[in-house]
């Protein structure tokens, strides 16, 4: 490990034992990466330094009207930005700083402001409730925020429970007194990256697992540029001259990448705007001719099945590169999106702890029903239970090791994800005769819906806490729309009556404390649940019920 430049060694203090680290493998010349390493230096200085300062980076919306900064003026936002959380918020290097905020140009100032100070980013999803938010400032040990101010609410309410949070900003509000821009006003527009270690953490991205209780993965500096200079230059293949889009947020890997460090890691530009909507995706590739898109297969579907219904019909024609992932592309909705615009999408598998994308396939090499083949610089095998390499055709565990790789802070739940220097990714895959590998289904019991993940045992501990619920049961089941929905099966307590209102009942009771994505789209009352001799719930015999 080189020398850390953090003045607070959380990170370092946090990160798995080495025995416990997956196998990091740098092949190639792009790959040997220096052993000092600053994501904003790399992604933002860099055209600075070499005069490209007036490129269009970020193009958002405020109150309907477009504007966009170049750049210049991104660089100069960031700078300002690390000067007030170092200068006004007494940030030192290697703290956690919460971002929360839809997508917006601000958003992404504030996450390389970040970067420059030296401090580590946790984004949160804007959906989050106060228990989820509480949960990860506790784990991460949050110190500073910066929040948009029509979304602090929920921050504002956990506050008092949350010591260590010292200072929270809010953003992108009125930019009277107090606010991070007035703050910015009164900072000098220059800021010198911090000299991060290759290893420093620069961002701990959470995701929900399997049991509900949030998992912080660790990315260190140089696991951002590692994955800029994999999928990105060998699938992707965007240029400077591309403007990209999509709806993941930045508090998720999938966009942070997607939607940020790949378009500045090759000076193209970037539309941030809060609202994706499926339905009005269309309209901003359209307002804003974009080029490169970026969301999950269900939002391609209900495009494709909307577009025909238009009218006057969007004009997609500046689309050039269309990329899903967050779950499986059926075969039926990359059929419907060529017929929709002509464009073979880009299906690529990635996850949080790996930070982006791992395996994939571009518009001429892509097969329907399967992913892809393995990113230039990953390694990907099929292995049995008992971590034995199996042959083609044989559906076994994903396994995947390359330059990024699971570091989970301080979680026992990392011996689950990396075995044998491996990072298992929780899915069933086989490999066909073509080399391509397919995907079957989530290993564990993680419901996917319309690109995100959710955790059934979180549901049924909110379920739980209704005075009519004595048992419950929480799986994923297959549907139309969002590949899988989760159905809650409700043992009621003596006295309670099954009832269409008490289903409605449960599902608000749900909405009130976790993100209302998560609620359970389907309720049935059952007696009992099955279950195991020692009492364990059987997931498996509730899916197959289903
Ligand atoms: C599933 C897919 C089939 C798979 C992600 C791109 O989704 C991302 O990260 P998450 O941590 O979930 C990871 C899991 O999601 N999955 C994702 N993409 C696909 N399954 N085909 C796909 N194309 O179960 C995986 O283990 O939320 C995706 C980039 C960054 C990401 N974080």
């Amino acid at each position: 490990m080189a020398t850390s430049a953090y003045v607070d060694t959380f990170a370092r203090n946090n990160l798995p034992p080495p025995q416990a680290l997956p196998e990091f493998i740098f092949e190639g010349p792009d790959l040997q990466l220096p052993a000092r390493l600053n994501v904003a230096a790399e992604l933002l200085d860099r055209w600075i330094e070499q005069g490209q300062g007036g490129r269009i980076a970020l193009i958002g919306e405020r109150d309907g009207k477009p504007f966009s900064w170049t750049y210049a003026e991104l660089h100069e936002r960031a700078c300002r930005i690390a000067g007030v959380l170092v200068e006004r918020m007494g940030m030192v290097s290697g703290n956690r700083v919460l971002l929360r905020g839809a997508n917006t140009p601000m958003f992404a100032a504030c996450w390389l402001g970040v970067m420059k100070a030296g401090g580590i980013a946790v984004g949160s999803m804007p959906l989050l409730r106060e228990r989820e938010l509480k949960a990860i400032i506790d784990k991460a040990q949050i110190t500073h925020a910066l929040c948009d101010a029509r979304i602090a609410e929920a921050l504002e309410a956990v506050r008092p429970q949350c010591p260590q949070l010292r200072e929270l900003l809010l953003f992108n509000g009125d930019e009277g007194a107090g606010s991070l821009e007035a703050e910015m006003a009164q900072q000098p527009p220059v800021f010198a990256s911090v000299d991060t270690a290759a290893d420093d953490t620069a961002l701990i991205a959470f995701t929900s697992g399997t049991t509900g209780v949030p998992k912080g993965t660790m990315h260190f500096h140089r696991d951002v540029i590692a994955a800029c200079r994999c999928w990105p230059p060998h699938v992707l293949r965007a240029t400077a001259e591309d403007r990209f889009f999509g709806s993941p947020p930045l508090a998720f890997t999938f966009g942070l990448g997607g939607l940020l460090m790949f378009p500045l890691s090759v000076g193209a530009s970037v539309v941030l705007i809060e609202r994706t909507s499926p339905e009005s995706l269309p309209a901003t590739i359209e307002r804003h001719r974009v080029s490169v898109c970026f969301t999950a297969p269900t939002s391609y579907r209900a495009i494709a099945l909307a577009l025909p219904q238009m009218s006057p019909r969007p004009d997609l024609s500046s689309l050039r590169k269309c990329v899903s992932a967050g779950e499986a592309l059926p075969a039926a909705t990359r059929r419907l999106w060529k017929e929709a615009t002509g464009i073979e999408i880009i299906d690529g598998i990635g996850s949080t702890e790996l930070f982006h994308i791992f395996i994939s396939a571009d518009e001429a090499h892509s097969k329907p029903g399967a992913t892809g083949v393995p990113v230039p610089g990953y390694r990907a095998c099929i292995l049995d239970d008992e971590g034995r390499p199996l042959p083609p055709g044989q559906v076994g565990r994903l396994a995947i090791k390359g330059p990024t790789g699971c570091k989970y802070l301080a979680d026992e739940r990392q011996a689950v994800y990396v075995q044998n220097g491996w990072n298992l990714t929780g899915d069933a895959y086989l490999v066909d005769e073509d080399g391509y590998y397919v995907y079957q289904a989530r290993t564990d019991d993680m419901i996917i819906t319309g690109g995100y993940n959710i955790a059934g045992p979180e549901i049924e501990g909110v379920l739980l806490l209704h005075p009519a619920v004595a048992e419950c049961g929480v799986v994923g089941i297959p549907d139309e729309a969002r590949g899988q929905i989760a159905k809650a099966f409700v043992v009621l307590k003596p006295g309670f009556e099954p009832s269409d209102a008490l289903v409605k009942e449960l599902q608000e009771h749900c909405k009130q404390s976790i993100a209302a994505y998560k609620y359970p789209r389907a309720v049935e009352f059952r007696a009992s649940l099955p279950r195991t001799e020692t009492g364990k719930l059987q997931r498996f015999r509730l899916r197959q019920e289903a």
